[in-house]
C-alpha cells in the first residue's frame, strides 16, 4: 500500500525521496572513520585572522538584513547560545562580544574558494591513510581497514608501552567516561587482550585516527572530530557526538543502544517522504521502533530493496563502500533572492544567471586545467513563487541540457533553460487558476542556480583538447538543433540536492548530533542567502523527461508584477584583526605572521591536540627549521613554472604553475605523481632559501 503511494510521487521528487537500496555487506569487517572539521569556516577565518582564536566568532553571509545570516559559529560563541540559524543582529544580542566575519564575495555572491581550498588541504593529509571519500567541503570518509589490520598484525595496541594521549581521550560508546580515571578506562579498552577481533580493529582505527587528526592540526592548524565504526552510517552518526576536537568509537556491542532512541527522521535518507511514511503509516519514530517489524513486512510496505535497507539500518548494518573520490562530482553556483530581493524580470534573471555562469565557467576551466576533467550536463534549478500562492505543488521545474564549454555558451544555454522552465511553471499555474476570475502571470524568482554534472576524465588518447571540444560542441549543437529538446530534471526536491552538489547542504538530509539541526533542513538547493556548499554526492538524476523548448505560451519578458530589482547590498566587514594572539578551544598560542598560514611549525610534543596548543603558546620564539613540510604546499607558482618549462612536456600543455598546490592530492594519480616529482626536486631549493620556520614564531601565552 505504502509502496504504491511513495513510488507514485517519487519520480518528481528529490534525491532524498529516492528509495534507499540495501547494499550487500562487505565479507570482511571494515574500519571506517568519518572525519568532520570543527566549525569549519570559522577555523578558516581564524587562521587568517589569528586574533579571533578563542573569541566567540561567527561567519556571516553578506546581507544587510538583520546583520546577515550566520553560517558557521565557533564553539566559544555556541556557549553563549549563538546558533547557526540566527541573524547577525540576534547573535549580537545574545553575545555582544561576538566577532563576525563576512564570507568573501565575488561577482555579487559568496565566494567559497578559500574554504574549498582549506578543505582540500585537510583532505590531502587525511587521504594518506586509506581510501578517502570527500563527502563535503569539510568532511571525509576514510576506509582504514587495511591500516588497522596491518597495525593489529605488527604493533597491536596491547603491545604498546604508551598510547597517544589524543587516542586516550576517545569516547568509546558503552564506556562511562565519568570520573578522574576516564582516560585509564579508555586505555584499558584499547588494550584489551580478550577483545574480539572487531573491537581490536576499532582500537587500531582509533589510534590511527588520533594520529592523523594531530597531523591535520599540525599542518593546517585546523581541528577536526571523528567517528570510528565498522561502517559509514555509524561513523557518520557519531563523528559529531563529541565536538570539537574529539573522536568517538562505536563497538558493535553499543550499536543497538546508539540507535534505539535515535529519531527516524534524522537518519540519512529518511528526512523526506519515506521517513514521514514510516511515522504516519507505521508509527515508527525512532530507529529502535523499526526493530518491531519483520523484514517481510517492511518489504511489503516499501519494496524489497528499501524494505531490506530499513531492516538493515535498524540493526546498524550498512554495506555502503567508501568511494575513493577526492574531487567533486559536479560544480555549481547559486544564489538565493529572499524577500524584496526576489527577481521579477527576465533582465534581472539574466543578469544573475550571467554571473552564476561565469563562476561555473571558472570552476569548469580550472577542473579542466588541473584535472583534465570535463562536464557533460548543464542544469538549471530555480525556485519561483506567485504572489499570494504558496502551493508547493507548483514547482519550478529543473532543466538540463548538454553542456557546451565557454562562458558565453553556458550563459546562453542557461537562459534558455530558465525560459523553458518558466514557461512550464506559468503553464502549470494557469491550469491551477482556471475558473478564477483574475489571472496574473506575475512571478518572482527566489533562488537560481546552475550546475555542471556528469564530470569525467578526458578519454586518454585524445590528442587535443580543442579537438575534443569541437567534437563535443558539434554533438551538443546537433542534439539541440535536431531535437530542440531540453531535459527536465524531475528529481527536484524539498532539499533540492540532486545534481546541484556544490550548492546544497550535504547534511541537509543526514543525521547530525550537533546543536544546529534546524539549519540542516534548508530550502531547495541553497543555504540561507546565496550560499553554496561543496558536497560530493551521487549525481544520479532520476526520472529525467524531455520537454520541448520551443513552445512559448507566454511573453516571458513581461511580468505583470514587475518592480525594480532591489539587488543585494553588501555588509561591511565586522571584525578586523588587531593582534595575532590565537585561541582554539580554550588553548591559546600566538603566531608571528598570520599571513603565512600555509607554512608549518616545528612541533616539540606530539602527544595531544591540547599539548599542541599549549606548546605552541609557550615554546620559544626562535625560528626552528620545520620538519615534514609536505612538498606540494611549498611549491610556488614561479618555481613550478620554471620546472614545467624545463622538464615538463605534457601532451595537454597544462600549466603546472596554475595548479593550486593545495589540491594536488586531489588530482588523478598519474598527474599527481608527475607533479609531485617535479615539485620535490624544486622543493629542496625553496626550503633552503625561503626559511619557512620564520613564518611561525609562537609568542608567549597571554
Ligand atoms: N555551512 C553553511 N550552511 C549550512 C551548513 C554549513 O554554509 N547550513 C558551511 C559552514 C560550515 C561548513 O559548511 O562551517 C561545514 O558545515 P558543518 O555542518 O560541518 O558545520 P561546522 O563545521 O560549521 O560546525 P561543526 O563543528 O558543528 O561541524
Amino acid at each position: 500500500m505504502f509502496l504504491l503511494k511513495l513510488e507514485g510521487n517519487i519520480s518528481r521528487e528529490s534525491e532524498t525521496d529516492r528509495m534507499p537500496v540495501a547494499r550487500p555487506e562487505s565479507s570482511i569487517q571494515r574500519v571506517i572513520a568519518h572525519i568532520d572539521m570543527d566549525c569549519f569556516y570559522v577555523q578558516v577565518e581564524q587562521r587568517k585572522q589569528p586574533h579571533l582564536r578563542g573569541q566567540p566568532t561567527a561567519v556571516v553571509q553578506y546581507n544587510a538584513w538583520k546583520g546577515g545570516g550566520l553560517i558557521a559559529v565557533s564553539y566559544e560563541a555556541r556557549k553563549h547560545g549563538v546558533k547557526r540559524s540566527m541573524r547577525g543582529d540576534d547573535a549580537k544580542r545574545v553575545c555582544p562580544e561576538i566577532q563576525m566575519v563576512q564570507v568573501p564575495v565575488n561577482r555579487g555572491k559568496a565566494d567559497l574558494t578559500i574554504y574549498r581550498n582549506a578543505g582540500s588541504e585537510a583532505v590531502s593529509i587525511l587521504a594518506t591513510k586509506g581510501r578517502c571519500e570527500r563527502a563535503s567541503i569539510d568532511e571525509v570518509y576514510l576506509d582504514l581497514t587495511e591500516a588497522a589490520e596491518a597495525m593489529l598484525a605488527e604493533t597491536p595496541p596491547d603491545s604498546l608501552d604508551t598510547i597517544d594521549e589524543e587516542a586516550l581521550k576517545s569516547h568509546v560508546l558503552g564506556i562511562d567516561k565519568d570520573g578522574d580515571d576516564a582516560n585509564e578506562k579508555v586505555k584499558a579498552w584499547l588494550r584489551r587482550h580478550d577483545a574480539d577481533h572487531n573491537d581490536k580493529l576499532l582500537a587500531c582505527g582509533a589510534i590511527i585516527v588520533a594520529e592523523i587528526r594531530m597531523q591535520v592540526l599540525k599542518e593546517t592548524e585546523f581541528t577536526c572530530s571523528a567517528g570510528i565504526a565498522h561502517n559509514k552510517m555509524l561513523a557518520k552518526l557519531t563523528s559529531g557526538m563529541n565536538k570539537p576536537a574529539q573522536q568517538t568509537i562505536v563497538p558493535t556491542s553499543s550499536v543497538q543502544g546508539l540507535l534505539e532512541s535515535f529519531p527516524i527522521k534524522k537518519m540519512k535518507q529518511l528526512g523526506g517522504k519515506l521517513g514521514s511514511s514510516l511515522q504516519t503509516d507505521l508509527g515508527i519514530n525512532t530507529v529502535g521502533d523499526l526493530l518491531k517489524f519483520t523484514k517481510e513486512k517492511l518489504q511489503e510496505c516499501y519494496g524489497v530493496n528499501s524494505g531490506s535497507w530499513l531492516w538493515n539500518i535498524a540493526r546498524g548494518i550498512c554495506g555502503e563502500e567508501v568511494e575513493g573520490r577526492l574531487l567533486p562530482k559536479s560544480h555549481g553556483s547559486g544564489k538565493l533572492f529572499s524577500g524584496p530581493q526576489a527577481l521579477k524580470t527576465i533582465a534581472s534573471v539574466e543578469h544573475w544567471l550571467n554571473s552564476l555562469c561565469e563562476e561555473l565557467n571558472d570552476r569548469l576551466s580550472s577542473d579542466l586545467d588541473q584535472n583534465k576533467r570535463i562536464a557533460h550536463t548543464l542544469t538549471l534549478h530555480a525556485r519561483a513563487s506567485k504572489l499570494g500562492e504558496s502551493d508547493s505543488d507548483n514547482k519550478f521545474p529543473s532543466k538540463s541540457c548538454p553542456l557546451r564549454y565557454g562562458a558565453a555558451k553556458i550563459k546562453e544555454d542557461a537562459l534558455n533553460l530558465f525560459q523553458s522552465g518558466l514557461r512550464e511553471y506559468l503553464g502549470s499555474f494557469r491550469r491551477k487558476v482556471q475558473g478564477h476570475q483574475t489571472q496574473t502571470y506575475g512571478w518572482r524568482i527566489t533562488s537560481l542556480s546552475v550546475s555542471a554534472s556528469k564530470i569525467v576524465a578526458i578519454p586518454s588518447g585524445t590528442c587535443s583538447i580543442t579537438k575534443y571540444f569541437s567534437g563535443q560542441d558539434q554533438l551538443s549543437k546537433s542534439l539541440q538543433s535536431n531535437t530542440g529538446l531540453i531535459q527536465e530534471v524531475t528529481a527536484l526536491s524539498p532539499t533540492g540536492n540532486e545534481s546541484n552538489e556544490e550548492l546544497t547542504d550535504s547534511k541537509a538530509d543526514e543525521t547530525h548530533f550537533g546543536e544546529d539541526l534546524t539549519t540542516m533542513y534548508l530550502p531547495p538547493c541553497l543555504h540561507p542567502e546565496d550560499h553554496e556548499r561543496e558536497v560530493c554526492q551521487n549525481e544520479e538524476t532520476s526520472g529525467v523527461v524531455q520537454t520541448n523548448i520551443q513552445d512559448p505560451p507566454y511573453d516571458l519578458s513581461k511580468n505583470s508584477e514587475d518592480e525594480p530589482n532591489q539587488g543585494t547590498r553588501e555588509m561591511p566587514l565586522l571584525a578586523q584583526p588587531k593582534d595575532v594572539s590565537r585561541e582554539v578551544n580554550g588553548m591559546s598560542y600566538k603566531l608571528k605572521d598570520p599571513k603565512q598560514r600555509n607554512q608549518k611549525r616545528k612541533m616539540t610534543n606530539e602527544g595531544s591536540i591540547l599539548r599542541f596548543f599549549q606548546n605552541s603558546s609557550s615554546s620559544s620564539s626562535s625560528a626552528t627549521p620545520i620538519e615534514g613540510v609536505s612538498p606540494n604546499r611549498n611549491t610556488t607558482p614561479s618555481m613550478a613554472r620554471s620546472t614545467q618549462q624545463s622538464q615538463h612536456q605534457d601532451p595537454w600543455s597544462y600549466e603546472i604553475s596554475e595548479i593550486d598546490p593545495a589540491i594536488i592530492d586531489e588530482l588523478p594519480p598519474e598527474i599527481q605523481e608527475e607533479i609531485k616529482g617535479l615539485i620535490r626536486s624544486n622543493n629542496k631549493r625553496v626550503n633552503s632559501s625561503q626559511g619557512i620556520p620564520h613564518y611561525f614564531l609562537p609568542q608567549a601565552r597571554k
